[in-house]
């Protein structure tokens, strides 16, 4: 987000506007405003309350398993709906106060559906965009959700919705159609009442090219020369997850310990290394898989470890983003199998790290976004551990000329489709569609305002961009609280964004 955010920031000037991360005793209304000169950040603290129901709650404990069909897990309480309805609105009544006109306003993920909502009944007219970072489910499966009509109501108040895939395209068209009665007008185009909106996919990037430099320079760390003198022959296979139900974890587990005991002669040749950082620790259902990993490792690595050979080695903690770069490089193998996925950057990253001349092979799951287009890795079904315990067993006995052909075919549509190319790409659609009276006041005025839920410090670094003006960007290791590590896995959480003036109008 920050490279996608970074891109936008040169074409607009902006202004970025979400949870700052903090919670506040007294309730505050009024955000801090950071003015970084292109760039200003307007951060809203969250109460405690706010952060129990809206944030914790109905965002992470009833939406989240929901759109991840996981309804099972899904804890509806009106206290907590009550409470993601409410903070909402109060970003809302912040928010609108800075808005312009002509402002073209960017709002991520699935704590801010209602966002565009409470900004029109403020009056607001602005075109409003939406980014659904995570699955759109089939409406059969959203339906399940107490309060999942008003959302899809909430949804025909944004002018664009981008999701990730077409199969989530066609989830949220159907819902709309099923649950509101709208009518398609053009391919993507819905009418409902007065309201009308676009869904369309557009799936997020990475920044290829400079994962491709950082993996290619392979800075000998003290882990990575660790890494490397542990593991002697064996092969590497490797897990980058955030410590998510939805990511498959567990279930990987078992599907590698099929692998090892359907394969004897594997077992003291490979070493599986799961890196899982901690994250929303606080929900109760994360405690819980953090138990049954636990009590999954402890048993795979005390029946089939040796002294000498750990099965699979297990950490909690988050990485540099250049020392996991060195990682993918080294693993011959990387295990990208969620159960339920909107994109799956890993996926990407690690195809773009290897090395084009002896690339390692993707067991990438039918279930992650990313599978729509990284068609070259062996695709998996998580549930089966047979499936995916045959796909290690093929990836490492893979000929050197079969894993270049499969990366080739990965790493050209990586590149064609990067971070850059997506944040243009919604940013174009959203602008394309202004109003004929909205574009005539943005030749005089024309900014972007980008709104996430997101639970980051301003950045406090500046950064040049070669040949641009000073951008604010995170930079690595001087945006992290002290105490923490550098990089906060968490995905992005409810933010608002906006983007001003378009420099070439
Ligand atoms: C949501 C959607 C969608 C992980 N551990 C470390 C670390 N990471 C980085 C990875 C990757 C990112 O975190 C995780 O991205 P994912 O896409 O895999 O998953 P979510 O966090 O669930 O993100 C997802 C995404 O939004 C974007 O739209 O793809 O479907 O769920 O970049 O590298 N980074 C560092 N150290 C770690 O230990 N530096």
């Amino acid at each position: 987000m920050a490279v996608a955010l970074r891109e936008a920031f040169q074409t607009y000037q902006g202004l970025w506007f979400g949870w700052s991360g903090k919670v506040a005793a007294p309730p505050t209304s009024q955000p801090r405003i950071v003015d970084k000169g292109n760039v200003q950040y307007v951060l809203m603290d969250l109460t405690s309350l706010d952060r129990q129901e809206y944030y914790n709650g109905f965002a992470n404990r009833a939406l989240w398993p929901t759109m991840h069909y996981r309804v099972g897990l899904s804890d509806f309480s009106r206290t907590d709906y009550a409470g993601y309805l409410r903070v909402n609105r109060a970003f809302a009544m912040a928010l609108a106060k800075l808005v312009c006109p002509s402002d073209l306003v960017w709002v991520h993920d699935y704590h801010l559906i209602p966002l565009a909502a409470e900004l029109r009944a403020l009056g607001l007219t602005n075109r409003i965009g939406y980014f659904h970072h995570i699955p759109w489910p089939a409406p059969e499966v959203l339906g399940t959700l107490p309060g999942s009509t008003d959302l899809l109501r909430a949804i025909m108040d944004f002018d664009l919705v981008g999701v990730q895939t077409e199969r989530d395209a066609d989830n949220l068209r159907r819902g709309l159609m099923q649950e509101l009665g709208a009518t398609p007008q053009k391919v993507d185009v819905l009418d409902a009442g007065r309201k009308s909106t676009r869904v369309r996919s557009f799936p997020i990037g990475i920044d290829v090219s400079d994962f491709q430099l950082v993996a290619a320079r392979l800075r000998l760390s003290r882990i990575v020369s660790q890494t490397i003198a542990a593991l002697g022959s064996r092969k590497l296979i490797i897990g980058v997850d955030r410590l998510d139900y939805s990511k498959g974890i567990r279930e990987r587990m078992e599907a590698y310990e099929r692998f090892l005991v359907n394969n004897p002669d594997q077992q003291g040749r490979v070493t599986y290394l799961q890196i899982a950082p901690t994250s929303r620790s606080e929900v109760p259902e994360y405690e819980t898989l953090s138990r049954a990993v636990n009590e999954t490792l402890g048993r795979i690595n005390g029946s089939l470890g040796e002294p000498g050979w750990v099965p699979i080695q297990y950490v909690t903690s988050a990485y540099p983003r250049s020392l996991l770069a060195a990682l993918y490089r080294l693993a011959h193998v990387a295990l990208v199998t969620p159960m339920r996925d909107g994109m799956n950057l890993v996926a990407k990253e690690y195809v773009a790290a290897q090395n084009p001349t002896d690339p390692g092979v993707l067991i990438l799951s039918k279930f992650a976004g990313a599978a729509q287009q990284l068609t070259g890795a062996l695709i998996v079904n998580p549930n089966d551990k047979l499936e995916v315990a045959e796909a290690i067993r093929d990836a490492l006995q893979m000929s050197r000329q079969e894993r270049v052909t499969r990366w080739q075919s990965m790493i050209g549509p990586l590149h064609d489709h990067d971070v850059s190319w997506w944040a243009a790409a919604f940013l174009r659609e959203l602008a394309a569609h202004q109003s004929e009276a909205s574009r005539q006041k943005s030749l005089t005025s024309d900014r972007l305002r980008v709104v996430q839920a997101e639970k980051r410090a301003p950045p406090q670094g500046r950064k040049r961009i070669a040949g641009q003006t000073e951008m604010l960007l995170p930079v690595e290791g001087k945006q992290a609280p002290r105490g923490k590590r550098q990089h906060d896995p968490d995905p992005p959480q409810p933010s608002v964004a906006k983007i001003a003036r378009n420099r070439s109008s």
